[in-house]
């Protein structure tokens, strides 16, 4: 790594998007400027795969929270269901090598090692507001590439409608895992146009780096119209599907979290109303923000449920 972008990055002070991508510009020049007084190998100049990620067209102009909460303050519950706990024990997690397993309606089923993966998938940067179910909001520069780029080479079937994603089981080292506060290993689902849908990313990175162990490295899911929980950490399996997938979730606590789970403050949570979030890092004193449907990405995405009753299919 040439330098800590990552500690360069003080969101805080970035008021505008202008700014942020001159700041961005200004780190990545001194990064360049700074590489002969710290004499990088070569090899590692070359692997730094997140150094020249351009932002995509998706991304959002909104200014990221600052790293420092995304990374301490997540939802891990094969860790622990404290946010700062599992942020810190999710440091055990062994993330290379790695492999997903893909199987169902596909041609071209198989183990696919991730730096395969990678090797086909060129990363972007997507900037997303991303919001928990638990009424919190965050804005984070994530970097991966298109989760429908990756499934069209895999060759789904006509049969496919609906994608699966496991997380790896591993409950010595995820110790979480060895309650029963959910039924492991934690899956998720989507329906196949949404996960084909543009906006939906499996991330490998964030903020210009690799992605922290706690935000689910090496490999997860981001569907920034959907509530977070849809947003599965640590993939090891995809399954392409005929009839709609049980997800951990919905198993759980079926009033609670539905299949769909689209961001809606008209749809209130059974114990919360989900019309304002606090956005993470503000005061507490700070005015909560009004939720937005779909996030705010309802001009690209409402389409995908035109027709359908949204306080039924939550
Ligand atoms: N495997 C796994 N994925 C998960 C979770 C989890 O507990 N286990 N929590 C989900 C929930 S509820 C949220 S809000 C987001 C939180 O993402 P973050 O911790 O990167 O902010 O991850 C989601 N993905
Ligand atoms: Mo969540």
């Amino acid at each position: 790594m040439l330098i800590k972008r990552k500690a360069s990055i003080l969101t805080s002070e970035i008021t505008d998007r202008a700014v942020f991508e001159s700041r961005r510009r200004f780190i990545k020049a001194a990064a360049a400027g700074s590489a002969a007084l710290m004499l990088p190998t070569l090899a590692e100049a070359e692997n730094d795969i997140y150094a020249d990620v351009l932002t995509g067209p998706y991304s959002a102009p909104l200014s990221p929270t600052d790293y420092e909460d995304v990374t301490s303050y997540t939802n891990y519950y094969e860790f622990s269901t404290n946010k700062k706990d599992s942020s810190r024990l999710a440091q055990a997690l062994k993330t290379r090598p790695w492999s997903v397993t893909v199987e169902g309606e596909v041609a071209r089923p198989g183990i696919y090692d991730l730096e395969d993966i990678l090797k086909d998938n060129p990363l972007e940067e997507r900037i997303y507001r991303f919001r928990c179910v638990e009424a919190w909001s965050m804005v984070v520069p994530w970097i991966g590439f298109p989760l429908g780029q990756m499934l069209k080479r895999f060759e789904p079937t006509s049969n496919a409608k609906f994608v699966e994603f496991t997380t790896i089981y591993n409950p010595d080292v995820m110790v979480g895992q060895r309650s029963g506060v959910l039924e492991w290993p934690y899956t998720e689902g989507l329906r196949i146009d949404e996960a084909m849908h543009p906006l939906t990313i499996m991330a490998t990175g964030m903020y210009d780096d690799e992605l922290p162990k706690q935000n689910g490295a090496p490999l997860r899911l981001i569907v920034p119209w959907k509530y977070g929980f849809k947003s599965i950490k640590a993939v090891v399996k995809i399954r392409l599907l005929e009839n709609m997938p049980d997800t951990a979730w919905n198993k759980s606590a079926p009033r609670e979290y539905g299949f769909y789970a689209n961001v809606n403050p008209e749809v209130s949570h059974p114990r919360w109303s989900q019309k304002r979030e606090r956005v993470l890092g503000s005061s507490i004193f700070a005015a909560k923000r009004n939720t937005e449907k779909f996030n705010g990405y309802g001009e690209q995405v409402a389409s995908l449920y035109s027709g359908m009753d949204l306080k039924k299919y939550y």
